[in-house]
């Protein structure tokens, strides 16, 4: 019986994997062929563009599969800036959240450790940031909410973003970085990996999908039980 069970729980769980595939629909970057059109940019402010310069990229490693790095390139701050056409809607991630791997061989310099998103409020361009820690020598793992709880107007210390602001930001985008500056001094090399914005799954689409899983391994379950 044991046994059974645990094949079950299996099931469902392959199952549930599956949904979340199914319904996520997320929009990633994974470094895998090559930098995807992303670039760095080395900025003196969050809502600057800055200096751009190409990213390396490997072919191996990373999270998985390869990823694109960066060697500071000045005591600016350089970010890894994501190819976005100005005026992108990003509201179907509303909700959802924003993952990605980083790895820098320094972290005393926890200053510039943001992500940055800028768009359109109320037809006003507006930078928000969301603070980070620092990532290890190690790949790190990030998973930011996407709600305007979790970022500020301009800088760390500004005020905190409404959920209608950030609906606006998100429907309007231009700019999404994350920032590459964690070495106290022009000494880091930072790499980025496996980004992706990731929508709620749809509500309706997952109760049906559940409920079919449920059923298979409740019709599973009876079967084995009959033996
Ligand atoms: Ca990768
Ligand atoms: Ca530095």
């Amino acid at each position: 019986m044991k046994i059974q069970q645990g094949r079950a729980t299996r099931l469902l769980a392959v199952l549930s994997l599956g949904v979340l595939a199914v319904a996520a629909g997320a929009q990633t970057w994974t470094f895998d062929g090559d930098q995807e059109g992303w670039i760095a940019r080395d900025i003196v402010s969050y809502s600057d563009l800055g200096d751009p310069s190409e990213l390396m990229w490997t072919g191996s490693g990373g999270a998985s599969g390869g990823y694109v790095s960066k060697f500071d390139p000045s005591m600016n701050t350089f970010c890894f800036s994501a190819p976005i056409t100005a005026g992108t809607d990003y509201s179907a991630y509303l909700g959802g959240n924003l993952t990605f791997s980083l790895q820098s061989d320094f972290n005393d310099w926890t200053a510039d450790s943001v992500v940055i998103l800028r768009g359109l409020d109320s037809g006003n361009l507006t930078t928000i940031v969301s603070a980070l820690p620092a990532p290890n020598p190690t790949w790190t793992g990030y998973s930011i909410d996407l709600t305007g709880a979790s970022f500020r107007i301009g800088n760390q210390s500004g005020a905190v973003v409404s959920d209608a602001q950030f609906a606006s930001i998100m429907g309007n985008l231009s700019t999404f970085m994350i920032s590459g500056e964690y070495g106290n001094g022009v000494k880091e090399t930072t790499g980025l990996d496996s980004v992706s914005f990731g929508a709620i799954p749809e509500p309706s689409t997952t109760a049906v999908l559940l409920g079919s899983a449920a059923l298979l391994v409740a019709g599973i379950a009876r079967r084995r039980c009959k033996r």
